[in-house]
Parts: C-alpha cells; sequence; structure tokens
C-alpha cells in the first residue's frame, strides 16, 4: 500500500510470535506462573519457550494481542482497512507474523530492531485457561521515532486502537496518537490489556484515561483497575460506569466502556446514559473450544470494526462475540480460513 492510502483503524503494541504448548499442574509451579494470566518474563522464565518447543508439542503462531485485533478487525473489513505498528527483530519468527499477516490481508508497517530477536510469548494451556509469559525482546524497542517516521499515514487513520500492554514500552508513541485523536475528533480506543497494566502501570494508564473514546477489558483486568484505583468494588456494571465516566479530553465524543466476562454477559457503559447495559454471549459448546486464548482479542477485532462501519453499539457487540466465537475455535489466536462471513 502507498503511503497515502487512508487506513480505517490503526493498530499500536508488541508484535509477538505466541510460542503455545499444552501444559499441567507441574509446569506451572515450576515456573510460578497462574494458571489464567499475562505477566512479563524474569530471568527465571527464559528457558519456558524451549521447554515448550522440545516437551511439549508447541506450535508457533503469530500473537500480540492488539495485533490478533487488528487481524480479526480486518477480517470483517473491506481490503486494506487496517494498519499495524510494532517494532521485531530480523529473524525467522518476524516472517512467521508477516506471512500471518499476509494471509490476513493485515497492512504493517514494523520497525526492524538491529539487535533484539522477535518478542515470544509463551502460551500454557490447561484445559480453558491460558498462562502467558512474554519475553517483548525487539517489542520493548519501539521508538517515538517510527510513529514519525510513519506519520503521514498515521494521520490519515480514522481510529486509533492501542493495546495496554504498550504502555510498558513506548508512553510517548501512545499520547502521540491521543492527542491526534482528540485534536482531529477521531476515535481512540485503549484495552487494559491484563491485571498487571492497571496495578503496576497506573500512572501512564491515567495519564492517557482523558483521551479514552472507547476503553475495553474483561472481568479481572477490571477489578484490577478497581482495586489500584480504590473503587471498593468487584461490581463489573459498576466499574464499567466509572470508566465511562471519567473526565474526557474530547468533549464531542461520549465514552464507551467494554468489559467482557468470558461466558457471562458482555457489559458496556456510556457516558452521562446511567446504568451499565449487558449482552449475553453467544453460545458455544464447550467440546467446540478448541482453547480460549486471544478470544478477548477476537471480541475487540469485531467490535471495533462495528465502531469503524458506523455500527451501534448493540450492532457492535454482536459482531465481537462473533468474532470471539469463531477465534475459540481455532487453535490459538486465529480466525477461520477460508473466511466465514459474519
Ligand atoms: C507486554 N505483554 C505481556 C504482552 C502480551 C501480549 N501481547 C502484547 N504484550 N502478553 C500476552 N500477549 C498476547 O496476548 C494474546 C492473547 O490475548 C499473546 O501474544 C496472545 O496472542
Amino acid at each position: 500500500m502507498s503511503a497515502d492510502h487512508t487506513y480505517e483503524l490503526l493498530c499500536l503494541e508488541n508484535p509477538l510470535l505466541d510460542i503455545q504448548g499444552q501444559g499441567d499442574d507441574a509446569v506451572l509451579q515450576q515456573y510460578g506462573l497462574k494458571a489464567n494470566d499475562a505477566i512479563l518474563a524474569e530471568e527465571k522464565h527464559m528457558t519456558l519457550y524451549e521447554e515448550l518447543i522440545q516437551n511439549r508439542n508447541a506450535k508457533l503462531l503469530a500473537g500480540g494481542a492488539a495485533q490478533n485485533t487488528a487481524r480479526g478487525a480486518q477480517y470483517l473489513l473491506p481490503a486494506d482497512s487496517v494498519v499495524f505498528y510494532g517494532c521485531v527483530g530480523k529473524d525467522k519468527y518476524a516472517d512467521i507474523l508477516q506471512d500471518a499477516n499476509k494471509q490476513a490481508g493485515l497492512a504493517v508497517r514494523y520497525r526492524y530492531d538491529e539487535e533484539q530477536a522477535t518478542g515470544r510469548c509463551g502460551v500454557i494451556i490447561t484445559g480453558h485457561n491460558r498462562s502467558m509469559c512474554t519475553d517483548l525482546a525487539a517489542a520493548n524497542c519501539y521508538k517515538i521515532e517510527h510513529l514519525e517516521e510513519n506519520w503521514g499515514i498515521a494521520e490519515k487513520a480514522k481510529a486509533y486502537f492501542v493495546g495496554g500492554y504498550h504502555l510498558t514500552v513506548c508512553v510517548p508513541a501512545i499520547l502521540k496518537l491521543a492527542e491526534e485523536a482528540a485534536k482531529k475528533n477521531k476515535p481512540f480506543i485503549l484495552s487494559l490489556s491484563a491485571p498487571f497494566i492497571p496495578q503496576f502501570f497506573k500512572e501512564p494508564l491515567d495519564q492517557t484515561a482523558p483521551y479514552w473514546d472507547y476503553v475495553i477489558g474483561n472481568e479481572t483486568e477490571a477489578t484490577s483497575y478497581a482495586d489500584s484505583h480504590d473503587l471498593n468494588t468487584h461490581d463489573i456494571p459498576t466499574i464499567a460506569k466509572h470508566l465511562a465516566n471519567l473526565p474526557k479530553e474530547n468533549k464531542q465524543r461520549k465514552r464507551v466502556a467494554i468489559i467482557t466476562q468470558g461466558t457471562d454477559p458482555t457489559v458496556v457503559a456510556v457516558q452521562g446514559e446511567g446504568d451499565a447495559k449487558s449482552w449475553p454471549v453467544h453460545p458455544i459448546g464447550k467440546e467446540e473450544i478448541v482453547d480460549t486464548t486471544g478470544a478477548g482479542d477476537a471480541f475487540a477485532g469485531g467490535f471495533f470494526a462495528g465502531v469503524v462501519q458506523g455500527k451501534d453499539i448493540d450492532s457492535c457487540v454482536d459482531q465481537g462475540q462473533w468474532l470471539a466465537a469463531q477465534s475459540l475455535r481455532e487453535l490459538g489466536p486465529s480466525y477461520p480460513f477460508p473466511k466465514k462471513t459474519y
């Protein structure tokens, strides 16, 4: 695509290769991991990736939460609608990501780091749980200079989706997109990503909050937000309402807060519109679920494809739930090919 193409949605975050294998309590215990969580790897986790590859028949799959969302949104939108920015290494893992992007029709502008390898996410599956342990490596080397060099495309894009995981990487780039969105009245979307983001990255998260036109997360992220902000509640509709009504920079858009809860209803609150509403999820048989990795990313892909299509909230939720159900039937954060139509 030429540099003056107008994308409907630009996504920014960490492009990761998922190394996904079957696990058990012993391996979770060995590495000190919870059954259902996402964390940044420490020194003691560095042998996990080889362990998964050598002993656990691991699959190598395109991952990175916002990159999954970007592929998902592109799945539902006309060709050349979505572009993704992030940083990878010059290696064969980056080639795997590029192949997946190509198949999905997702445009990317990667920064290629000279020294670091492409980031890896070890995904340990136990039943319907997944434990994720990320070695960001090159993904941690995203630089605002890359955004500036690729500003032509970014400036033209009509909406921005930033994965909250990027708050650990490059806050200036996030704020540059956020300010651009507010200035030009474009939607700025932030996902809460994982419980550790509101817990340990509260300050940069709160710095971006006034710019959120949409904020999305699951129930564990919402309760982590509530705890770190002393809301004294774990009631999801109450937290959604709180998020929707935080002070806002761009007064031309009402903020929408979306909280997914696995098989429990999806909750949405709109700024100034009273209590949150909820929608039951599309039922899917337990035996049909291959794994839950990336279901939330898929929901976001479907939901925000709907937003850029100008759909109402009912339809966006429905489209998000539909795409999540598709992803649940695939291995890893993937979507069915040949394509199914919504
Ligand atoms: C900074 N961290 C921890 C992360 C991630 C991440 N994506 C970006 N940054 N930790 C896990 N993921 C991705 O989440 C997806 C499932 O929702 C994994 O790569 C996986 O594809």
